[in-house]
């Protein structure tokens, strides 16, 4: 019984360098012989039948064997390590030398800086920011701010309604009429953010950026106060030498109400094309805050005055940089974004 099995284990060392030799995979052979079902296992697994004198010769034996087939393995996956490496030397070179594709820095997109900008210019004048929803209640977004029932503003085809009485905003104003309702007078704020409307030309996108301010005290607030901080804040964002012209305007929400022009900032007020000759910018709308809008936020009727302004922050970029499609602030092409 142990002659034999010594016989087995003297045939298996030679099996095993034979197949190498003949350039069997190593690993393959190592799971063949040594692995918990290779061969080896299976004659180690044959010992317990032996008496205890011949289960030491035969043991050292199976010892000897397994040695030498590891050795054997080892040196075969050197080689095959070697004839590798040897190969890949002597194939297609890496030109090291090819300049690399380089890192882009990124940086804030024009909208936000122009956002950041008016948002910092307000600050210095004493502003604070409030933020709202962007799905309103139709109530929020129309009704509270006087806009009639029949206003085309609220028509399907201009705005975006999500449900029975929700809305994607159309403006920020919403979020003065829930600020005015949180806290009484006074108010200082300037409302950032996202407003959608169904529109999409040259100059319109479905969605574009909106700042929009509201001022109440409880006693008096004059046009005055309104013209100086809305001048304050065109030479703050545009450079000290312009100059603002208010023309009188309607909106549903503020009375009396006027739009805002800037002197153009590419010719000085002189006529250009940018300004199509006139030397003046349309800015932003304007007004003091309608009765109603103070009545329907919940203050008393009478006891409150305040002025109230919205821009387009697209547009304010537009003018800032020369930009003339204002979809490309949407795009995201790098030729375009890189400039800013
Ligand atoms: C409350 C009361 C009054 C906000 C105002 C404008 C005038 C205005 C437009 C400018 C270009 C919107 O982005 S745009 O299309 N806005 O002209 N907005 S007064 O008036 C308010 C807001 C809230 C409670």
């Amino acid at each position: 019984m142990a002659n034999d099995m010594e016989e087995k284990l003297k045939a298996l060392a030679l099996a095993a360098k034979k197949s190498l030799e003949n350039g069997a995979n190593p690993e393959e052979l190592k799971v063949k012989y040594l692995g918990k079902k290779g061969e080896l296992t299976a004659i180690l697994g044959g010992m317990g039948k032996l008496a205890p004198e011949e289960r030491r010769t035969v043991g050292e034996m199976a010892n000897k064997v397994k040695g030498e087939i590891e050795a054997l393995l080892a040196d075969a996956a050197r080689a095959a390590d070697d004839a590798r490496l040897e190969a890949e030397l002597k194939g297609p070179k890496l030109d090291v030398t090819l300049p690399g594709r380089g890192l882009r820095p990124g940086r804030r997109h024009p909208v936000s800086q122009t956002l950041d900008d008016i948002v910092a210019a307000f600050g210095k004048l004493g502003f604070e920011v409030a933020h709202g929803p962007e799905i309103e209640l139709d109530w929020y977004n129309f009704e509270a701010l006087n806009v009639p029932a029949d206003h085309p503003a609220r028509d399907m085809q201009d705005t975006f309604y999500t449900g029975g009485s929700t809305l994607l905003r159309t403006h920020t104003s919403p979020v003065q009429v829930r600020l005015m309702q949180k806290q009484p007078p006074p108010i200082r704020h300037v409302m950032p953010g996202r407003v959608y409307r169904k529109d999409s030309d040259l100059t319109h996108t479905p969605m574009f950026h909106q700042v929009e301010g509201l001022l109440v005290e409880k006693g008096p607030v004059t046009f005055a106060e309104l013209k100086g901080t809305l001048d304050a804040f065109a030479k703050a964002f545009f450079g000290p030498s312009v100059k603002t012209r208010f023309r009188p305007s309607f909106f549903p929400f503020t009375e009396p109400s006027a739009e805002v022009d800037v002197s153009c900032t590419i010719c000085g007020g002189k006529g250009c094309r940018v300004c199509k000759e006139t030397g003046w910018l349309e800015m932003l709308g304007s007004g003091m805050v309608h009765p109603n809008v103070f009545t329907n936020a919940g203050y008393a009727p009478g006891t409150v005055n305040g002025f109230a302004f919205g821009m387009g922050v697209e547009r304010l970029a537009m003018l800032r940089y020369g930009v003339n499609d204002l979809r490309s602030f949407f795009e995201n092409d790098y030729r375009f974004l890189e400039q800013f």
